[in-house]
């Protein structure tokens, strides 16, 4: 068996290790992050059950760290609250980004983790099975239940040789996001195996393992071997170690070998993190803005090599440098060894551990410019400025240019970029809270900001509505939902949001949406890429959404939708989206007779008199939830 194979078998509740079939698997570990983080505990509430069943499930305040109002901060009381009543970590503003905290403090080799987070697939960093999924999923694994996925095929990621200095881990996944894009990963686990792998550090495995979320990947995962466990054991637990290898004869669904050696640094251009291309390819433009950070990269390793680069120079002065390390250890180590003063020196703006720039939490760029991150996804506008030209790099890459002023290789460097690992990193947990012993009284607190979460009801016999959207190929939950400093603050308030539902797409899709009465999105392939915010499907169940109609779905989105109650329908044929244009009448009739009975659903648009065969692949279960008007109707039927 591979890695894969073997943490799945361990973990499996229901179904037959088969690609393509529907299984479900025991969750150990949960994690959820502030601005997902409110709708799932609601969710978990709504739930009815008292306590936590996994082994450990920590909440995050990573996201919504701007507190220009009161709403976020009351968000962060509802959640510390909440999680101290029901058994759950709390991890304070403060302590840094979920993934990389969650990495150092808590993950387990072997173990399942669930997070309210795309990008929860960085514990595969320690041989994790981690998993990102909307906030329902999460509420239902932290009641003990179990999660439901589509076993993945599993993809046998061969590395070979080492890397050359300078060559960086964000080299490796922008190389594997250029070979097999943004909708490559799709139904699969990335598993990494070879003689390459042994020359990676666990934080250098984590970047890949993370950014693997932008391939559309279910995870992505490493071995768990000599080099976990002295990452494990500086952090004081190597107790939680054990060796994962896959077996000398695994099979695997695909291969793909990539050597190492060969890699060179590298950049995703504008505007997606699959258009890769290399920095000696792209040329010395001129840079604006350098970002340095997000949990792809912003580990104490990361960091050490950012004070190395920048350590006696000056940030070139047309360019603004902003440094977000990963996590309170990072920033609290690199404030002891000095290595923040070079930063500091050098002009570098320090921001607290937190997600920050990446998800537009302040540092918006100026219009038009070129901004070089270290982050994981550059799609248009999500830096809160929509003019802006985002490039996604190494942090070696960032910091030689925040000094150069243009986009520089850093191969020109001369000096050494070995960083060691610290045989004992600086260890203190006393930014995280424990739950309340069982039974405690705790007082949940709920500001005014905290407004009930839109419940379907059960799927009607016929759907009837206007086609009131129609979108190209790659639509991202940043167009569906965006996200920003203005909207972050609302991720708890869905009527309120659902006002800003595929706006970059098109400003009048909400009202036109009320005034209809709900309707059809019609969409390309992989619709609703990117996170795994389920507010891209509460802000259109609010706005009246039947039914999504698309070339195809991106993994979590769609399972988003399902637990909403909205139909996920994929044209049988592409060339039907030809045949559906903006406010065309569509119905589906006996809508409920066609589900139960099989996987194919007709849609009539009547404006054109003529059928549109559409397929639902879902499993049984989920049909039940279709039919139930959503997951949690279904999980409250079914209890
Ligand atoms: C992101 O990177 O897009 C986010 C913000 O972390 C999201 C979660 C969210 O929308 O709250 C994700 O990746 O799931
Ligand atoms: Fe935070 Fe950015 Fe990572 Fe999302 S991708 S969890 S916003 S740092």
């Amino acid at each position: 068996m591979n890695i894969t194979q073997k943490i799945i078998k361990n973990h499996l509740v229901s179904g037959e290790m088969v690609a393509g079939e529907e299984i479900s698997i025991r969750i150990d570990q949960t994690l959820t992050q502030d601005s997902t983080g409110t709708m799932a505990y609601l969710e978990f509430e709504a739930i009815g059950i008292p306590r936590v069943k996994t082994k450990k499930s920590v909440a995050y305040i990573d996201h919504n760290t701007l507190q220009s109002g009161f709403e976020n901060a009351d968000d962060h009381k509802y959640i510390q609250t909440v999680t101290k009543k029901h058994g759950i970590h709390f991890s304070r503003p403060g302590n840094g980004i979920c993934h990389q905290v969650h990495l150092e403090r808590f993950g387990v080799p072997g173990m399942t983790l669930l997070g309210s987070d795309s990008h929860t697939p960085t514990g595969g960093g320690i041989g994790m099975l981690a998993i990102g999924a909307g906030g329902m999923d999460v509420a239902v694994a932290m009641g003990g239940g179990a999660y439901y996925l589509t076993m993945p095929k599993v993809v046998k990621v061969n590395l070979i040789g080492k890397l050359n200095p300078w060559v960086a881990a964000k080299d490796i996944i922008l190389e594997v996001l250029r070979r097999l894009s943004v909708k490559g990963g799709v139904g699969k686990v990335i598993e990494y195996v070879g003689e390459g792998v042994k020359s990676l550090t666990v934080p250098e495995r984590a970047t890949i393992t993370n950014m693997g979320a932008e391939l559309g990947a279910t995870t992505s995962v490493f071995p768990s071997d000599e080099t976990t466990r002295a990452f494990l054991k500086a952090q004081g637990r190597e107790a939680d170690y054990t060796e994962i290898l896959p077996d000398a004869d695994a099979t695997y669904d695909e291969e793909l070998t990539i050597d190492l050696s060969a890699l060179e640094p590298m950049a995703a251009k504008p505007h997606m993190p699959d258009n890769v291309d290399t920095i000696k390819n792209i040329g010395p433009i001129k840079v604006d803005q350098v970002a340095i950070g997000s949990c792809t990269n912003s580990s104490y390793m990361d960091m050490m090599k950012v004070a190395r680069i920048l350590k006696g120079k000056t940030v070139h002065e047309d360019v603004s440098l902003v440094i977000a390390p990963g996590s309170k250890q990072v920033l609290n180590m690199l404030s002891q060894n000095g290595a923040l003063a070079d930063m500091i020196a050098a002009g570098a703006r320090i921001l607290e551990s937190a997600c920050g720039p990446c998800i537009g939490m302040g540092q918006s760029p100026k219009t038009d410019a070129i901004s070089l991150r270290t982050f994981n996804r550059n799609f248009e506008g999500r830096s809160g400025t929509v003019s802006a030209q985002v490039y996604l790099v190494s942090p070696e890459v960032a910091a030689i240019s925040a000094i150069k002023g243009v986009l520089t290789d850093p191969r020109e460097l001369d000096m050494s970029n070995i960083i060691d690992m610290p045989e004992k990193f600086m260890i203190n947990d006393n930014m995280v809270v424990e739950p309340a012993p069982e039974g405690n009284d705790v007082e949940v607190v709920r500001g005014p900001n905290i407004k009930p979460f839109p419940v379907n009801v059960a799927l009607p016999e016929n759907l009837k509505g206007k086609s009131l959207i129609k979108v190209e190929d790659n639509i991202t939950t940043d167009h569906i939902m965006p996200s920003n400093a203005k909207l972050l603050p609302y991720r708890s308030n869905v009527p309120y949001l659902s006002e800003y539902c595929l706006t970059p797409c098109d400003p009048e899709f909400p009202a036109r949406a009320k005034e209809n009465g709900g309707g059809f999105i019609i969409g390309g392939s992989n619709y609703g890429q990117g996170s795994s915010r389920e507010h891209a499907a509460l802000a259109p169940l609010y706005l009246g959404i039947k039914a999504v109609i698309v070339k195809s779905f991106a993994r979590i989105h769609m399972a988003n939708l399902i637990n909403s109650g909205i139909l996920p329908l994929v044209l049988e044929s592409e060339a039907d989206y030809d045949n559906i244009d903006m406010m065309d009448e569509l119905a589906i009739d006996n809508v409920r007779t066609q589900l139960s009975e099989g996987n194919k659903i007709i849609v009539k648009n009547i404006t054109k008199n003529i059928e549109i065969p559409t397929i639902i692949n879902v499993s049984d279960r989920q049909k039940d939830m279709l039919l139930a008007g959503g997951l949690l109707n279904y999980t409250r039927e079914n209890n």
